[in-house]
């Protein structure tokens, strides 16, 4: 006899917690949370702000917390569905995440490499955290850089002009080469004219493209709720194409609504206007095959 689930699928979100400015934990925990995914914060540091020119910021760093948290869970017996991590406070902190990686192996990881955006690498990573970032990328299921991370990540130029489909394609295989069997890239510019996320599965050998509607503004904390509607999709059940586009669909309606009240971009986008979109799960087709 098949018992029925007891749990929601859990996610250790290994992330700062920024006050102000929506992006990491403020913007992981309220998404994962709609979309009836349990979220499990593990905070890698405490900051006023995020870093994205709000002046002086308030940072504790929480390295020292990682470990012993984990030895908690352990102690608990706690089970995870998935392991993501993304912002991280110091090197030291990549090893803590590779713990918990290595502990819980039957786990979906995902890294977002936040590292940078724009083609510029954030103010809080030294060279040392993003030459490490690959070690983090080569135990992933799934990794979500933007651009500018993925350039990172294979040691290469940001591009300056748009992507070629060939030139897209070789970005995501040799991402995955690096370790995960599947690889989305956000925020690119097409050689169409169009900006795109674009995915690719190893493991299907299939390359997917979701447009999205240019808005001449950017945000902070979009690549965080981009990755955490992706992870909330996938393990509810959708394929990574659906996922892509239930993500790509709700930053476009979060965007375009904070927009039009032309806010300070610093303040990120009004996700407490558009986060019960996620409450709906119509299966959606806009993704194309890349
Ligand atoms: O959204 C990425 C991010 C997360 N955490 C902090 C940040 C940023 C981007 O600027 O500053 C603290």
């Amino acid at each position: 006899m098949q018992s029925l689930p007891n749990r929601l699928p859990r996610v250790a979100a290994i992330h700062d917690m920024s006050g102000f400015g929506r992006c990491s934990l403020s913007v992981i925990l309220p998404v994962l949370s709609v979309m009836g995914v349990q979220v499990c914060p593990v905070p890698t540091a405490v900051l006023s702000t995020h870093t994205g020119g709000l002046g002086e910021v308030e940072f504790r760093d929480l390295t020292d917390y990682l470990h012993p948290a984990l030895e908690h869970y352990k102690r608990l017996g706690l089970e995870f569905d998935c392991i993501y991590s993304g912002f991280l406070g110091s090197e030291a902190q990549i090893d803590h995440c590779l713990e918990f990686f290595s502990t819980y192996p039957q786990a979906l990881s995902v890294v977002d490499p936040v590292m940078g955006d724009h083609g510029k690498p954030y103010r809080t990573y030294t060279p040392a955290m993003r030459s490490r970032m690959g070690e983090l990328a080569r135990v992933a299921d799934l990794i979500t850089p933007n651009l500018t991370e993925a350039s990172m990540l294979l040691g290469q130029e940001y591009p300056l002009s748009p992507l070629t489909r060939a030139q897209a394609k070789s970005l995501l295989v040799r991402l995955s080469e690096l370790g995960p069997h599947l690889v989305v890239i956000t925020g690119v510019s097409m050689a169409t004219d169009e900006i795109a996320n674009i995915g690719y599965d190893r493991q299907h050998n299939s390359f997917w493209y979701v447009p999205c509607d240019y808005v001449p503004v950017s945000y902070p904390g979009t690549g965080d709720i981009y990755a955490s509607v992706l992870i909330g999709s996938l393990l509810t059940g959708d394929s990574l194409p659906m996922a892509m586009d239930r993500a790509t669909r709700f930053l476009e309606i979060s965007i375009k609504t904070t927009f039009t009240y032309a806010t300070d971009t610093r303040h990120g986008v009004m996700l407490e206007k558009s986060l019960s979109y996620l409450t709906q799960r119509d299966v959606l087709n806009n993704y194309k095959i890349l």
